[in-house]
């Protein structure tokens, strides 16, 4: 197996690549790697070497749905090439997986951009967001709108423990628009005078439920509570297959040294990375099939995965 697939699965576990979609789009270009860095001489080892490098992707990061869905495909696409295929050429075999992946590359543009659109017309002048950690979904609704010559304010949670909402708002900032960023509570008085909480999406379930950075469902209660609207942006790729089936999507518990170096002594750490926000305070999901309510997401979603 090339070094290339470990380089990437070290860089997504230490969060060097963040977000769900980086994640997947990454886990695609692993795809890629395994397939050219392959020595083996026969279709089916190569095969191999990439079934090899979705297990160690997919383990690379728990709770992300988008990433798996796209490492599943390729199993399909692997697995029906080799049946239907007439030559045994390899080099055929390493361009046809590339050509494949390539593909979900240009699906994924195509849908980001399909969703900004959405987004931005949700937005309007005037209105003050706030959102939570880095999604680059959500950071390219904003810019769109802000292109489209809508007057944003925007304040940002800091997002401990990895400071996620540095990105967004260093982000948001260089594209010229008003940020503010404040401690992950200090989100309470900007609540106040909010028109719009966005946030992004690592998962979401059959029931629409959310699984978003730690700290998401916090917000959205307040957002209930100050009566603002609580959307989040999410290619309908973040949907999980699974919880259909009554699985339940891990949380994955990230380093505790990340909370605190050398905590005292009898004091234990918690370190969740995400958790989960009930379907009934999210108001809807921008994706790039438009603005669909919880409770429609999965039926979308599960069309698309299936091609239809
Ligand atoms: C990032 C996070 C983001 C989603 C969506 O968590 O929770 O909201 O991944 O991002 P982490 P995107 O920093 O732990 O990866 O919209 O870019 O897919």
């Amino acid at each position: 197996m090339g070094s290339r697939v470990d380089k990437t699965v070290k860089e997504i576990k230490s969060l060097k690549i963040q977000g769900a979609r980086n994640v997947a789009k990454a886990g695609i270009r692993a795809i890629m790697y395994a397939v050219e860095d392959s020595r083996a001489k026969t279709v089916n080892g190569v095969k191999a070497d990439v079934i090899k490098a979705t297990l160690k992707l997919s383990a690379a990061r728990p709770t992300e749905p988008m990433l798996r869905n796209y490492l599943d495909e390729t199993i399909g696409f692997i697995t029906c090439e080799i049946a239907g295929v007439k030559t045994r050429s390899v080099a055929k075999f390493r361009a046809s997986v590339v050509k494949n992946e390539n593909e979900y590359l240009k699906q994924m543009d195509a849908d980001i951009k399909r969703l900004r659109e959405y987004g931005a017309t949700l937005l309007t002048s005037g209105m003050n967001i706030v959102t939570h950690c880095h999604s680059s979904s959500v950071t390219g609704v904003i810019k769109e709108a802000h292109k489209r010559g809508k007057k944003l304010r925007v304040t940002c949670c800091e997002t401990r423990p990895r400071y996620q909402g540095r990105i967004t708002a260093k982000e948001l900032a260089r594209a010229g628009i008003d940020t503010t960023i404040t401690v992950d509570l200090g989100v309470t008085g900007f609540l106040k005078k909010a028109d719009i909480v966005l946030v992004g999406a690592d998962a979401i379930t059959s029931t629409g439920d959310l699984i978003n950075k730690v700290g998401t469902s916090g917000l959205a209660h307040l957002a209930r509570d100050h009566d603002v609207s609580f959307f989040s942006c999410a290619e309908t790729y973040k949907y999980d297959p699974l919880s259909l089936y009554g699985v339940k999507e891990r949380i994955e518990q990230r380093n505790p040294k990340e909370v605190w170096e050398r905590p005292p002594r009898k004091v234990k750490v918690s370190n969740p990375a995400f958790d989960v926000t009930a379907a009934r305070y999210i108001n809807g999901y921008i994706t790039e099939a438009g603005i669909v309510s919880p409770s429609s997401l999965a039926g979308i979603a599960k069309k698309k995965l299936e091609g239809d």
